[in-house]
C-alpha cells in the first residue's frame, strides 16, 4: 500500500518543464523503496496520507565528488599558508597531500571509517542520500584497499548509498619521488586490479595536472580501467590546461572535475561525449584561486554541470553541499536551479546512476523535505537550509 506525502512544494528536478520541475501543491506516493507516483495533489492516488505542511521537497542530494575517507587534518597548513608560506614551503614542511597520506597509512580500517562517519553524518543532516567516495590517500596497494573497504562500510553503518572511485593516480608518494612510471606500474595498476577483484571499485579517477600526472600517464590508468570494464572520471584543468578534460571525453568519461582552466574546445568535447562537468567551488575558495571555471562556455557548448563538495582535508575541508551550491552561484554565477540540478539529476549522471536524482515513478524514494518553500533557498543561504526530514529508500525519518 502506498504512503501518500501531500501538501508539498514539489521540486521534481525533471528537465524540460517548469523551473525545478516545480509543482506548487504536489504529492508523492511511496511504495517500498521506490516512488510510485508524483504530481499535483488533486490527482494523487488513494492511500494513507501525511500532510507535509506545505514544505519544499526535493530529491535527496547527491555529492558526486568527495574524499571523505582520509586520516588526519591539515589546519596547520591552512595557518602556514595564511601566514604567507608558499605551496612549496608548506610541502617542504611536510604539508600537502603527503601529510594526509602519512596519516591515512597510519590509520587502521576502523579508524578510517570512524573518522569518515563524522563527516558523513554532517552530509546526511543536509539531506544527502548518495555519496561518491574516492581512494587516493594511501598511494600503496594495502592502504588504497583499506580506504575502499572503509568507504564500502559507510553504507553498512549509515542509511546512505556509497559509490566508490579508485584514485591511486592522485599523487606520487615520497618513496617513488621522480619515478612516476614505476609508481603507476608497481602500485597503481596492481592496486586497481586487486580492488576490482574485491568488488570495491565503481569508477576509476585520476589527477591530471603538472604537480600530478600527465594525460599520457592518466591514459595508462584509463586503459586498465577499460580492460576491467570500469567507467572513468578525472580531476582536470584545476591549475592549468593540459587537455585532460578533452582526453577524458575521448575516453567517454562520466565526468571531468574542477575545470577552472577548461577552454571552449574542451567544453565542446565534453558536451559531445556527454561527460558531466563537475564544479568544485570549495577548492577554488580554499586556495583563493582567481581563475573561475568557464560556466558560460559550458552552457554554450551544452555541457551538463554538477556541483560537489570535493570534501578533502587540504583544499576543501567542507561537508556542506548546500554551501557548495551557494559558492557555485556566488563565486561562479551558476543559477540556483543549475546548482540544485547539479546536486540531484546531473550529479546522478556524473556517477552513471539513472535510478535517482529526480522525483519520478520508479526511481529510488530518496527524498529531502526542507524548512523552506522556494527551491532557490537551498543555494541562497551561505550554509545549510534546515532539513525537516530525510527519506531514504522510502523510510521516513532516516
Ligand atoms: N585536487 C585537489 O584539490 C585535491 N586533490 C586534487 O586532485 C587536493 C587534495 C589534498 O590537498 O589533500
Ligand atoms: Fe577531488
Amino acid at each position: 500500500m502506498a504512503m501518500i506525502l501531500r501538501n508539498l512544494r514539489l521540486a521534481t528536478m525533471q528537465d524540460g518543464g517548469a523551473p525545478y520541475g516545480l509543482i506548487d501543491r504536489g504529492a508523492v506516493a511511496i511504495e517500498g523503496d521506490r516512488i510510485a507516483w508524483a504530481g499535483p495533489e488533486a490527482e494523487a492516488p488513494a492511500g494513507d496520507s501525511l500532510d507535509m505542511g506545505g514544505r519544499l521537497m526535493t530529491p535527496a542530494l547527491i555529492d558526486c565528488h568527495t574524499h571523505v575517507v582520509h586520516g588526519g587534518q591539515r589546519a596547520r597548513e591552512f595557518e602556514m599558508r595564511l601566514n604567507g608560506a608558499s605551496y612549496e614551503e608548506v610541502a617542504r614542511a611536510g604539508g600537502g597531500i603527503v601529510s594526509t597520506v602519512a596519516a591515512t597509512r597510519a590509520a587502521d580500517e576502523d579508524s578510517l571509517l570512524a573518522q569518515a562517519l563524522r563527516r558523513v553524518d554532517q552530509m546526511l543532516a543536509e539531506g544527502v542520500g548518495t555519496i561518491e567516495v574516492k581512494s587516493g590517500y594511501g598511494l600503496d596497494i594495502d592502504t588504497e584497499l583499506r580506504m575502499l573497504r572503509a568507504a564500502h562500510r559507510i553504507a553498512q553503518a549509515r542509511p546512505v548509498q556509497v559509490v566508490t572511485s579508485f584514485l591511486g593516480a592522485h599523487a606520487t608518494p615520497p618513496e617513488y619521488k621522480g619515478r612516476d612510471a614505476a609508481y603507476l606500474d608497481e602500485q597503481v595498476i596492481p592496486a586497481l586490479r586487486a580492488a576490482h577483484a574485491e568488488g570495491l571499485v565503481d569508477a576509476v579517477d585520476g589527477f591530471c595536472e603538472g604537480i600530478a600526472f600527465s594525460p599520457a600517464q592518466i591514459e595508462r590508468v584509463f586503459a586498465e580501467a577499460r580492460r576491467l570494464g570500469l567507467p572513468v572520471k578525472l580531476h582536470a584543468e584545476q591549475l592549468s590546461n593540459l587537455g585532460g578534460a578533452a582526453m577524458a571525453a575521448r575516453h567517454g568519461a562520466l565526468s571531468a572535475d574542477h575545470l577552472e582552466y577548461l577552454d571552449a574546445e574542451g567544453a565542446r568535447a565534453m558536451a559531445a561525449a556527454g561527460t558531466v562537468a563537475v564544479i568544485l567551488p570549495g577548492a577554488f575558495y580554499t586556495l583563493r584561486e582567481t581563475q573561475a571555471p568557464p560556466i558560460q562556455a559550458l552552457r554554450d557548448a551544452g555541457a551538463q554541470m554538477a556541483v560537489a563538495t570535493d570534501c578533502n582535508p587540504g583544499t576543501a575541508p567542507m561537508t556542506s553541499l548546500c554551501l557548495a551550491m551557494n559558492m557555485a552561484c556566488t563565486l561562479f554565477r551558476m543559477t540556483p536551479e543549475e546548482a540544485l540540478a547539479g546536486t540531484t539529476r546531473i550529479s546522478a549522471k556524473a556517477l552513471g546512476l539513472s535510478d535517482r536524482g529526480r522525483i519520478a515513478p520508479g526511481l529510488r524514494a530518496d527524498l529531502a523535505v526542507w524548512e523552506a518553500e522556494d527551491p532557490a533557498e537551498l543555494a541562497y543561504r551561505a550554509g545549510p537550509t534546515p532539513l525537516h526530514q530525510r527519506i531514504f529508500g522510502g523510510n521516513l525519518g532516516r
